[in-house]
C-alpha cells in the first residue's frame, strides 16, 4: 500500500512547511512524539552514481525534542529510482514514495543529535534526488518549529516549551563507554554498514574466530574449559556453532540440535564472543530442500535468542548445484521468519558454487550485485581452502568486497576436502587480504578431526589439554598465532 494514502487530509510526502502535524494510523508516529513536542530536522543527501545504480548516505540530524524511533520520508523524483540493499534503517518503497524506519541502536536521537543511514540503488530514465524529506511525519526544514496543541491534550508536564533538553543534551543516540573489554562488550549489537560490519558506535570492525566442526560429531571439542581456551588464549571474537543438517544432523533430533546450539550460544556470550549460528546444509547443496526446516528451525532460534547481541544467522552453509535465484528465493523466506522474532540481528546469505560468490560455478558476483537478496542488514558468504583456491579467487573477492558486504564464515588453511597439504603462504596471503578489507572470518576447524584443517592433533580433546602448545596442529598453531593479534574495535 502506498504511503501517500495514509497520510492524513491529502498532505504528501516532503512538502516543506507541514511542520509538526503528526500522522494518524500509527504508521510513522514515534513513540516519544508528543503533540506539544518541538520538531524540526535536516537532511544531507548525497549520493555516487554511475550508469544503472548509485549509492546514496543520507545523514539525518534531529533539531527538535529528542525522539526514540524515526520514520524518514522522501519521494523519489523519477520512477525509475529503486531503494536496493540498504543499512543502518529498514527501507520501504511503493512507487517512488520511500520511507526508511529506525532499528533498535539508532532510534534514539537527542536534540541536535544525527546518525547516518544509506543504500544502494538503482535507476533508469531521469536521476534526479529528492528535495525534500520527513522526519516522523514533518518536514525537514533545518528549522524547529513547535506544532500547536490542536492534535492532542497537551500534557501538563510538558506545558513548558521549549523542552530543556534542547539546548542542553549530547546525543542519546550515541552508546555509552563500553563496561567490558571483551569484544561483545566492546562491539555490542552488531550491524551492516555499507560493505563493512559495524559496532554499536557505528564503526566497522572485523571479527576473527573459529568455527566447530559438525556438532554431532565433535561436541568433546566443546566445553566451558576448550571455549575458556577458545576466548582468553586465542582471544577469538567468534564462535561459527556448524550445525549440520543432515549427515546424523538437526534432521535426526530437531529438539536437541536446537537445545544444543542454544547451549554454545550461551557459552559463547559468557565468554563475551560472537556466535554464528550456521545452518550447515551441505548435500543436497539446494537450501531449499531443508527449507522447512530452516523455518522450524530459525524461527525458534531467533526467538529464544532475539535479546541477545552476540547472535549472527547463518541461513545456509554452502549451496551447490543451485541458481542463485534459488538461494535467493530461499533467502527471502527465512529471512522475514528471522526478522519476525529478532529484528536487530545480522543475517548472512550462501552463495553459489560452495559459497564461492559463483565463481566455483564459473560465475561471479555479479549475479548478486546485480540481483541481491531483497532485505536489509545481511552479508553474503564467501568460503575459500587456502591450498586449493588462490589468486584468481582473491582477486574476484577484492573486487567484490567493494559493492557487496562479505563475511569469510568458514575457510581452510588446507585443500576444499578438508584434508591434504597446509599451505601456509595462500592463508597468510588470504588473511592478509580479509585483514585490509576488514572482512570477517572463522577458520574451519576447533576440533581434533583426524584430518589437517584441524586446530587440535587427533585425539586431543578428550583429554583436555586446549592451552598446551602440543596439542595444536600445523593450522592451528598459525591460526591461533593470527587470531590472537590485538583488535582493531573503534568506539568513537
Ligand atoms: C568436511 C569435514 C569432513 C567431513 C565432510 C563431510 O572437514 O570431516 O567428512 O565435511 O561432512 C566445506 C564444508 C564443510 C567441509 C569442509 C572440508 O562446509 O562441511 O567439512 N568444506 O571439506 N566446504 C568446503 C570445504
Amino acid at each position: 500500500m502506498s504511503l501517500l494514502k495514509r497520510l492524513p487530509r491529502g498532505r504528501t510526502l516532503g512538502v516543506a512547511g507541514a511542520v509538526g502535524a503528526l500522522v494518524a494510523g500509527g504508521l510513522i508516529l514515534a513513540p516519544m512524539v508528543n503533540a506539544s513536542a518541538a520538531s524540526g530536522c535536516r537532511v544531507a543527501y548525497t549520493t555516487n552514481q554511475w550508469p544503472g545504480g548509485f549509492t546514496a548516505n543520507i545523514a539525518i540530524t534531529n533539531l527538535g525534542d529528542p525522539i526514540s524511533a524515526w520514520t524518514l520520508g522522501w519521494t523519489f523524483g523519477d520512477a525509475g529510482q529503486k531503494v536496493g540493499q540498504g543499512w543502518s534503517a529498514t527501507y520501504t518503497q511503493s512507487g517512488t514514495a520511500v520511507t526508511a524506519k529506525s532499528l533498535d541502536y539508532n532510534g534514539n536521537l537527542g536534540t541536535g543529535g544525527s546518525t547516518s543511514i544509506g543504500f544502494n540503488g538503482t535507476w533508469t530514465g531521469a536521476n534526479p534526488n529528492p528535495a525534500t524529506f520527513t522526519l516522523n511525519g514533518v518536514a525537514c526544514t533545518g528549522s524547529v518549529g513547535t506544532p500547536p496543541p490542536t492534535t492532542a491534550s497537551p500534557s501538563p508536564s510538558r506545558s513548558v516549551s521549549p523542552s530543556p533538553s534542547r539546548s542542553v543534551s549530547p546525543s542519546p543516540s550515541t552508546p555509552p563507554p563500553p563496561q567490558g573489554t571483551t569484544p561483545l562488550a566492546i562491539n555490542g549489537q552488531l550491524h551492516v554498514c555499507g560493505v563493512n560490519l559495524c559496532n554499536q558506535y557505528n564503526k566497522a570492525i572485523q571479527l576473527r574466530g573459529m568455527s566447530t566442526h559438525g556438532i554431532q560429531w565433535f561436541a568433546s571439542c566443546l566445553n566451558n574449559a576448550s571455549l575458556d581456551v577458545l576466548a582468553n588464549d586465542w582471544k577469538a571474537d567468534l564462535l561459527r556453532i556448524a550445525m549440520y543438517v543432515q549427515e546424523q544432523g538437526y534432521e535426526t533430533n530437531p529438539s536437541g540440535f536446537t537445545a544444543q546450539v542454544n547451549n554454545y550460544v550461551d557459552m559463547a556470550e559468557a565468554r563475551g564472543m560472537y556466535a554464528i549460528i550456521d545452518f550447515h546444509t551441505l548435500t543436497p547443496g539446494d537450501p531449499n530442500y531443508n527449507l522447512d526446516r530452516a523455518k522450524t528451525f530459525f524461527a525458534s532460534v531467533a526467538q529464544r535468542n532475539a535479546n541477545k547481541k552476540n547472535v549472527i544467522y547463518e541461513i545456509a552453509n554452502e549451496p551447490n548445484g543451485v541458481s542463485w535465484q534459488g538461494i535467493k528465493s530461499y533467502a527471502e523466506t527465512v529471512i522475514p521468519v528471522i526478522r519476525a522474532a529478532d529484528p536487530d540481528a545480522v543475517v548472512i546469505v550462501g552463495t553459489r558454487g560452495w559459497s564461492s560468490l559463483g565463481v566455483s560455478d564459473g560465475s561471479n558476483e555479479s549475479e548478486i550485485v546485480n540481483n541481491p537478496v531483497n532485505a536489509t542488514n545481511i552479508m553474503y558468504t564467501f568460503h575459500f581452502y587456502a591450498a586449493s583456491h588462490k589468486d584468481d579467487y582473491r582477486a574476484v573477492v577484492a573486487r567484490a568486497a567493494r559493492s557487496l558486504p562479505l563475511f569469510v564464515t568458514e575457510f581452510g588453511s588446507v585443500t576444499y576436502t578438508g584434508g591434504g597439504t597446509v599451505d601456509l603462504a595462500s592463508t597468510g596471503t588470504w588473511l592478509d587480504l580479509l585483514d585490509q578489507n576488514k572482512i570477517s572470518y572463522a577458520n574451519w576447524t576447533y576440533s581434533d578431526a583426524n584430518e589437517s584443517s584441524a586446530a587440535f592433533k587427533s585425539g586431543t580433546c578428550a583429554a583436555g589439554s586446549y592451552a598446551n602448545a602440543n596439542s595444536l596442529s600445523e593450522s592451528g598453531t598459525y591460526l591461533r598465532n593470527r587470531i590472537r593479534t590485538a583488535d582493531n574495535f573503534p568506539t568513537s
